[in-house]
């Protein structure tokens, strides 16, 4: 199939824009993307009328799945109660916690459903899930199935992560030797073998997990051949990246509070720096993540709508897109580049994010102008269709 008479933004350099491109798809994959005068010959070409195309996006960082919602903390908190407040008197995370473990696979699947849902009217095509509200090894599994089940649900690629050192639960609340015990010996090991997630997570945080604590999850990780990233520096800064970088993860997550010496860890490892700003938004913090110093440092950036019911309930990656740019000063270049290339990348997933021979047939088709037009309403969604493996799955292109 030929797909001509498109703006290509191939994102292989900046925009990597082709004014006037075609694209070659077979089997499922980008055989070709180059200016539509080099194409090669096709005998019934597909006129795309001048569309946008964009890589299918890539929500990288979400905790989608869960039970129950927050939104009397989300009134606690604009009474002026703070997130950490609320987390050390048994709410927060704990609550939503206790929601989960009380519902079943198909109570799960039906509410993360109608989030996913909202979320893929915008043109994703690959979303990672996380697990980190059963925290015991039965409804941590049951989650990670929840999350697998939704792609075949829907077309969506869905990458999973173990977020088991989350938060430690109520039944461990004076035995935290206990609870990681049970994550690196029973847990993760369980996990893996079921193959059920992809990479391990873990939240390092003064209300979470230590350095070392999380160090040795990932060291449990590693020996399962399972890739870590982080939720770091997001209220405080603890040397988390830093560590995070000796593991080689695949990408540290908020950073607000990162310090150059992480910045510096963190470029040699290669590791993303996710950019979480719907948290950054709904908690009111004022630090803002360190863009300019990864920018000179080369660190890769990705942003996520972190999709959780306390800090972050967003629905939208284009929304947070914007939000990028206007909290956190991301050029809409880069906002893009964040939401594919950077945020494969991110899921260590080097067959999508680009626009290139060879990459998965994942792409979105917008009509709009030109790629920076994605970051700029709110509310407005120019998305015309989907293509998921050389598939139209969503609108038309007529
Ligand atoms: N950081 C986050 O943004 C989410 N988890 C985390 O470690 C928020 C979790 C929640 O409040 O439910
Ligand atoms: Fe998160």
């Amino acid at each position: 199939m030929l797909l001509t008479n498109l703006k290509a933004a191939t994102m292989q350099h900046g925009y990597g824009l082709i004014e006037d491109a075609a694209i070659l798809i077979e089997d499922g994959k980008i055989a070709w993307v180059g200016p539509r005068a080099e194409a090669p010959a096709a005998a019934h070409p597909y006129n795309c009328q001048g569309r946008l195309v964009t890589p299918g996006l890539i929500d990288c960082h979400t905790h989608l799945v869960y039970g129950g919602n927050r939104a009397n903390e989300f009134e606690m908190r604009l009474g002026g109660i703070a997130y950490a407040e609320i987390a050390k008197s048994g709410g927060g995370i704990a609550s939503t916690v206790r929601a989960t473990r009380s519902q079943s696979d198909g109570q799960l699947v039906a509410a993360a459903l109608k989030r996913l849902d909202t979320l893929l009217v915008e043109g994703i095509t690959t979303i990672e899930i996380k697990s980190g509200y059963g925290l015991d090894v039965r409804t941590e599994m049951k989650m990670l199935r929840v999350a697998r089940e939704l792609g075949k649900l829907r077309p969506v690629d869905v990458v999973t992560s173990y977020l088991g050192a989350h938060a430690l639960p109520p039944e461990y609340h004076d035995n935290r030797e206990g609870y990681l015990k049970l994550v690196c010996e029973e847990a993760i090991p369980a996990i893996a073998t079921q193959k059920l997630a992809d990479a391990v997570d873990a939240f390092c945080e003064k209300i979470a997990f230590t350095v070392e604590e999380t160090a040795r999850v990932f060291n449990t990780a590693r020996g399962y051949n399972l890739p870590v990233k982080l939720h770091a520096e997001q209220l405080s800064n603890l040397g988390g990246a830093k560590m995070a970088a000796s593991f080689h993860a695949l990408s540290v997550d908020h950073v607000e509070y990162l310090d150059d010496d992480g910045i510096e860890a963190i470029a040699k490892s290669g590791t993303v720096a996710v950019l979480l700003p719907g948290a950054f938004y709904y908690l009111k913090e004022t630090q803002q993540p360190p863009v300019a110093a990864l920018r000179r440092a080369g660190v890769p950036m990705a942003i996520a709508t972190d999709l959780n019911p306390g800090s972050s309930p967003i629905h939208s990656l284009l929304t947070t897109m914007n939000m990028a740019c206007l909290l956190f000063g991301l050029r809409p270049e880069e906002a893009l580049r964040g939401v594919t290339v950077n945020a494969a990348k991110a899921l260590g997933l080097a067959d999508r994010g680009m626009l290139a021979a060879g990459q998965k047939a994942d792409l979105a088709f917008w009509d709009a102008e030109r790629p920076g037009d994605l970051c700029y309403p709110i509310g407005f969604n120019p998305l015309s269709a989907v293509m998921r493996n050389g598939k139209l799955v969503r609108g038309s292109l007529t």
